[in-house]
């Protein structure tokens, strides 16, 4: 499998070195944002990165490879290519024994980021139970993969376009933790506030590192840690949920399902907000690169 894995020269470094990296997933930038913006945004998130002293592994697979860490023309590949297909931790293999290219979700960067012996992991929002997942069995494999990983991954709790209870229910059975940044209240992606409560709540990176060593001194380290740290400017509640209602009866009309759901009500969000959901998308990740950096600091 090695033989599949490029790391770029940035990453190979730190990773030597024992340099905190911090790990970033592409389907956010190929399926997540709409173009232009999209490379605009990876690359900020980079930047943020790296001015809190922490190196940015963006995971992707391009041609066949495997890349923990790219190189600003794999970056803009991964904006710009029209042949970018949404990789889950399953896709993986088929990608690379056929040459593909594809963006990586939060379970497939996870999986390849512990492969890579990184730690951390900042993304937007984490995939989960979809609404009607009793009848569509729609859960995403984020779930299932976090649960078999050694990651903390820092998010704005999960989307919105989700069933967010069903999803704090399944974390809870998976046995992956929750804690609140500067929060006891489950964020909702565009919104500070999903409605539920979290039981534990940290108010700094330096907690949040010391959590971290905890769950290796507790062997529970086998299965993920989300940090959610909520936006700080929300969507309006009202317009957001109409914006959603008419998402998901025009996901309904077309009959958009499996792994096309999720970018169809981003994209439906960006359009039908006039962009006001994008610059919350976009805060949101940076915010979040920012928080997973100085914790990687803080573990060092
Ligand atoms: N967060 C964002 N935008 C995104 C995603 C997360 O702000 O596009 C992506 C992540 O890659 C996540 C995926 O893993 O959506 C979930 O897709 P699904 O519901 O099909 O599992
Ligand atoms: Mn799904």
């Amino acid at each position: 499998m090695n033989s599949a894995i490029k790391y770029s020269a940035q990453v190979a470094a730190a990773l030597e070195a024992g340099k905190p990296v911090v790990a970033l997933e592409s389907t956010i930038i190929s399926h997540g944002l709409p173009r232009p913006s999209n490379l605009a945004v990876a690359r900020e998130c980079e930047k943020i990165v790296r001015e809190r002293g922490a190196v940015p592994a963006t995971i992707a697979l391009l041609d066949g490879f495997v890349h923990i860490g790219l190189e600003d023309h794999e970056l803009e590949a991964i904006a710009n290519r029209n042949d970018i297909s949404k990789a889950s931790t399953r896709d993986l293999a088929i990608i690379i024994a056929f040459g593909k290219s594809a963006a990586t979700t939060v379970a497939a960067t996870a999986h390849l980021a512990a492969l890579a012996g990184i730690k951390l992991f900042a993304t937007g929002g984490l995939g989960g139970v979809h609404r009607g997942a009793n009848e569509s069995f729609d859960e995403s494999a984020d779930l299932t993969a976090l649960s078999q990983l050694d990651m903390t991954v820092v998010c704005a709790g999960v989307k919105s376009i989700l069933d967010v209870h069903a999803t704090l229910e399944r974390l809870e059975t998976l046995a992956i933790g929750v804690v609140g940044y500067k929060t006891n209240k489950f964020p909702g992606f565009y919104l500070t506030d999903s409605g539920f409560e979290i039981e534990h709540r940290a108010d700094s990176a330096e907690e949040i590192a010391a959590i971290i060593k905890a769950r290796t001194a507790s062997k529970t380290s086998n299965h993920s840690l989300i940090v959610a740290n909520p936006v700080i400017k929300e969507m309006p509640r009202e317009r957001h949920d109409q914006i959603l209602a008419a998402g998901l009866a025009n996901a309904a009309r077309d009959g958009i399902d499996g792994k096309y759901v999720t970018p169809f009500l981003l994209e439906h969000f960006h359009t039908a907000s006039d962009g006001e959901s994008l610059a919350i998308n976009t805060e949101i990740i940076k915010s979040n690169c920012a928080l997973a950096a100085d914790i990687a600091v803080a573990l060092q």
